[in-house]
């Protein structure tokens, strides 16, 4: 495997998500989530699979810590569950789950590890999906106190807090096509959720700096290459369509730039939910911004025949999705076109691929994606992008969200009948790459080492 030699301070992790690890959804008080009440409605998730038990993170999080541990990683990156903490979304505080947290944090510490914790990775409490979801402002008001009670308790022994993750998802998969919880299908209400999500990022980057001004703060975004399927002019106008939606759309308004103009045309969300002072406080400045990537989509439009297949079929991961590391370069570099030189931190990238019914320790497939990504990051870093660390999707197999536990994604595979873990392939891999000397010079990581 090709070696390269990253800058000093460069963070080697790997990230999970509560709802899709911990389980122990009626431990200490945890209230509803829109996961479990979405989870629990018939035929909303394949094989009737919930995160009801998931990995039982909450009860083994020790033991997943000692992996971490054990593969040498600097970094983990877990969210945490919004309803374990306030049941209701607002009001009294759950000690006994804000407890959770700083067990799991202090267990980290402990053990040398660097936690970067996420503030919202879609469960939300089912209490404020009653009041109105995202596509109302009241939740973005309600995520802000939520930031101030985990940035008050947590913050000072935090390497990183991010607010929201892949707030796209939340807003489109959530309430567009409503193909994640609460599934909603009313586009109005996405583009609603949309901007809410961003002034909850804004609320909340002001809560976290009030109480906790020496931690990195920052927000994590899902991208992806997007190349047109043709050079036909309206499979180009549908890429950059795209692009506006999926790539800027969140990125510029952080960036201090506006919504772009041809996604938001495309999308039936006219704008009416935008207060004067909102474009300020989205663009709160940010410590760090995290890049999900995992693919590339090449749009086409719909007005035209659909074009020919490729004469060679893509090399796809098992859920379909194309490999193409290159990507990720090029992703990296449109950031830091809006981003300049704040630090980059690739926050998800990784691989689901089939079970090797043999050995399911055995990921040959899983490696070889994570080597040619970690060199696209490399050669990114070579071209003057300021990427700090990579944390892989996902330390275990897990709930993978509307699909349940059909994909796996882990450096460590689950039984999900023992709950017994294994290190695979994958993760002896990336423990490597923790191992491996970091280049000299003073560490560049704004708040990484912090
Ligand atoms: O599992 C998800 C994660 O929760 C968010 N980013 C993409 C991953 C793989 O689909």
């Amino acid at each position: 495997m090709p070696r390269q030699e990253f800058p000093a301070g460069f963070v080697w992790g790997a990230a999970t998500a509560a709802y899709q690890v911990e389980g122990g959804i009626q431990a200490d008080g945890r209230g509803e989530s829109i996961w479990d009440r979405f989870a629990h409605a018939p035929g909303r998730v394949r094989n009737g699979d919930t995160g009801d038990v998931a990995c039982d993170h909450y009860h083994r999080y020790r033991e997943d810590v000692a992996l971490v541990a054990e593969l040498g990683l600097d970094a983990y990156r877990f969210s945490v569950s919004w309803p374990r903490v306030l049941p209701n979304g607002t009001g009294a505080v759950n000690r006994a789950g804000l407890g959770f947290y700083d067990r799991l944090v202090d267990e980290l510490l402990g053990k040398a590890i660097a936690p970067h914790l996420t503030l919202y990775h879609w469960d939300l409490p089912q209490a404020l999906e009653d009041r109105g979801g995202w596509p109302a402002r009241s939740t973005a008001e309600a995520f802000a106190a939520y930031a101030d009670i985990v940035a008050r308790c947590l913050g000072d022994r935090l390497a990183s807090i991010a607010t929201l993750n892949e707030p796209w998802c939340s807003a489109h998969l959530g309430y567009g096509t409503g193909l994640h919880a609460p599934g909603r299908t009313d586009p109005a209400a996405a583009g609603a959720a949309a901007h809410h999500l961003l002034v909850g990022h804004g609320l909340a980057m002001q809560a976290i700096r009030a109480v906790a001004p020496r931690t990195p703060a920052g927000i994590v975004l899902n991208f992806e290459a997007l190349e047109p399927a043709s050079d036909r002019l309206l499979d180009l106008e549908a890429s950059t369509i795209a692009n506006e939606q999926m790539n800027s759309w969140f990125l510029d308004p952080i960036a201090g730039r506006d919504y772009p103009v041809a996604g938001g045309r495309s999308w039936s969300w006219r704008q009416n939910e935008i207060l004067p002072g909102d474009p300020g406080l989205i663009a709160t400045p940010i410590d760090f911004l995290g890049v999900n990537y995992y693919t590339r989509r090449r749009p086409q439009s719909p007005l035209l025949p659909a074009a020919e297949p490729p004469a060679q079929s893509p090399e796809c991961t098992a859920m379909g999705w194309e490999v193409h590391p290159e990507g990720l370069t090029d992703v990296l570099l449109f950031v830091r076109s809006r981003t300049g030189d704040l630090p980059l931190y690739v926050t998800e990238n990784g691989a689901a691929y089939e079970l090797d019914p043999a050995d399911p320790t055995r990921d040959p497939d899983r490696v070889s994606y994570l080597a040619r990504h970690v060199a696209a990051a490399h050669r990114a870093i070579e071209l003057g992008v300021p990427l700090r660390g990579y944390f892989v999707w996902s330390l275990l197999d897990n709930f993978e969200w509307h699909e349940g536990y059909g994909y796996r994604f882990g450096l460590v595979h689950v039984d999900f009948e023992t709950l017994e873990r294994r290190v695979r392939g994958s993760g002896r891999y990336w423990a490597s790459l923790a191992a491996a000397p970091r280049a000299s010079g003073t560490a560049g990581a704004a708040g990484a080492g912090r």
